[in-house]
């Protein structure tokens, strides 16, 4: 069970924010910002305590907190993210951080190791990460040894059509997998229960479990039919502001 979740305001720099997508358009800034209320709302009724900071003008994707840090059972990592734009983001989120974990349990990737937190999908015990643009091999080497100190493990997944591993394949728990793209026959997923997304709705392959529920994304009915034949009370948000910057659900929020 999760019990916090932490999510940034977007800031008005978001309309510049990074992406691979121009042609989906420039975020509507007020929209977003409905849109994030409606985030915060569903993180509520999942029972979890959430934190929410100020906006944070000087980075325009600094409401995707998840590339920011990695917090598991036993400590919080925080990241170096692998965009120069972004690098400062993580020790914007160290002061929040404290609040939660003492020093000792406070974790750092650094250069020449990079490491983003959507590329970090946790199964348990086990951290999956992505081998991506942003996510380089000794920042995963690191991330490894730093979970082997506290009895955690991780493993490395290559890939290269997507910004991030969880923009493609995210664990939904009791062994349920969503999974698009190159993700669907990857070996190191041989043995889980994949719900197959299709091209079509691979934005929705990001979904996140949120203790009794699931939050989808508006405008996925596939995804949506899969999730909620699988047993899972759903909520949904829209985030299609996001989307234009390559955000997803997963991205606004740190969750433990
Ligand atoms: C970026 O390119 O960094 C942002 N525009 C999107 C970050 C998405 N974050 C995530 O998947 N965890």
């Amino acid at each position: 069970m999760f019990k916090n979740v932490i999510v940034r305001r977007p800031c008005r720099a978001l309309v510049s924010g990074i992406t691979s997508s121009p042609e989906l358009g420039t975020p509507d800034y007020e929209n977003a910002l409905k849109q994030h209320d409606d985030y915060i709302n569903a993180m509520k009724q999942c029972h979890v305590e959430v934190t929410v900071l100020e906006a944070n003008e000087a980075y325009p994707d600094s409401c995707f907190v998840e590339d920011t840090a990695v917090i598991t059972r036993e400590c919080a990592i925080i990241t170096n993210p692998g965009t120069d734009a972004r690098r400062g983001e993580a020790l914007e989120m160290l002061p929040t951080i404290r609040k939660f974990f003492p020093e000792d349990r406070i974790e750092y990737i650094q250069s020449p190791g990079t490491l983003e937190g959507g590329d970090v999908m946790m199964v348990g015990d086990h951290f999956y990460v992505g081998l991506s643009d942003r996510t380089n091999q000794e920042g995963i080497r690191q991330f490894i040894s730093i979970l082997n100190k506290y009895g955690l493990t991780g493993s490395a997944v290559p890939l290269t059509e997507f910004l991030h591993l969880k923009t493609g394949v995210n664990y939904i728990e009791n062994n349920n997998l969503l999974v698009t793209g190159e993700f669907i026959d990857k070996p190191e997923f041989a043995n889980f229960n994949k719900i197959i997304v299709s091209q079509e709705e691979a934005y929705a392959s990001n979904c996140i479990w949120m203790n009794d529920y699931v939050i989808v994304p508006e405008g996925y009915p596939n995804v949506l039919a899969e999730v909620q034949k699988a047993g899972y009370k759903v909520i949904i948000v829209d985030t299609s502001e996001y989307r234009k910057i390559d955000g997803g659900l997963s991205c606004l929020s740190l969750r433990f």
